[in-house]
């Protein structure tokens, strides 16, 4: 996968050589290139950003400077000059559709990702509105919280699409077996985990993972799923595709809010007056 970035700090994306995604990129599997927006500008002072119309605070940056940077970029990406090969385009905002592990494996099915990580107020809207009509483009919120520019949501969707592609990861299973991921774990939160010692400061490793018995070991990880799930994150099990679900896991999620609604009961502060 080739993926560009175009940035007024390039130099933020050195944890790219790290780890896993640099192991991708010295295999060749993830082939990524940092720009400077501030190259593409023409004035002395390198100037990328202006004041709003319509006044309020901050600054925008200016559409110009990305048209010129964009361009040149999907021009260099283009083998032999074919202008039918174009980037899917991607630009961090709050005010984007949320980013999500379904949103990974599609971009990861992608053989060139284009990044234009803001700083400011954001980028001139009609600089989205010139490539949604060239190429495709998706404004995308990492989460509900507001970030200093768009640089380190980049560093979390390179590293989410990353680990997806074929030959990043060692065991394959891995990928199937995410938090989130479709199939058997969609919308569940992994349980805990653990390794050697089998005491340790007196804490002890659960018995059934230390049995050999695969199939209870995988049963007792899908219970610990769904109390974790119910424990974090309630309104995920609510999501929970009732087809995915066997006679074991109603039961064993009928007994958990069984003792999750005792338990708000008990604590429940009207109670406490009684
Ligand atoms: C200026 O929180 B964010 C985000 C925040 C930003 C910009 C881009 C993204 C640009 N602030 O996802």
């Amino acid at each position: 996968m080739r993926v560009d970035i175009i940035s007024i700090f390039p130099e933020y994306f050195a944890p790219l050589d790290v780890s896993l995604m640099g192991k991708a990129r010295d295999r060749g599997i993830l082939d990524i290139r940092l720009h400077q927006l501030r190259d593409w500008t023409r004035d002395i002072h390198k100037t990328v950003d202006d004041t709003p119309y319509g006044g309020g605070p901050g600054m925008v940056m200016k559409p110009d400077i990305w048209g010129e940077a964009i361009d040149a970029v999907v021009a260099q990406g283009q083998p032999e000059g074919d202008v039918s090969v174009l980037p899917r385009m991607i630009v961090p905002t709050p005010s984007g559709r949320p980013f999500t592990q379904e949103v990974a494996l599609d971009y990861a099915r992608e053989p060139w990702l284009l990044f234009t990580p803001a700083r400011y107020e954001g980028i001139d809207s009609r600089v989205m509105a010139e490539y949604g009509s060239r190429l495709r483009v998706d404004e995308v919120s990492i989460g509900d919280y507001v970030l200093a520019g768009g640089e380190a949501a980049v560093l979390v969707i390179v590293e989410a699409v990353g680990r997806l592609l074929p030959g990043v990861l060692g065991n394959a299973c891995s990928v199937s077996d995410d938090s989130f991921a479709p199939g058997a774990m969609a919308n569940l939160l992994e349980g805990p985990v653990y390794t050697k010692p089998p005491v340790w400061r007196g804490h002890e490793v659960p018995e059934i993972l230390l049995s050999g018995h695969h199939g209870k070991i995988a049963r007792w990880r899908r219970d610990e799923a769904f109390r974790r799930t119910l424990d974090k994150r309630p309104e995920l099990l609510a999501r929970l595709d009732s087809g995915t679900l066997d006679a074991h896991d109603r039961r064993v999620l009928e007994e958990l809010e069984r003792k999750a609604s005792g338990d708000a009961f008990r604590a429940g502060p009207e109670d406490m007056a009684n």
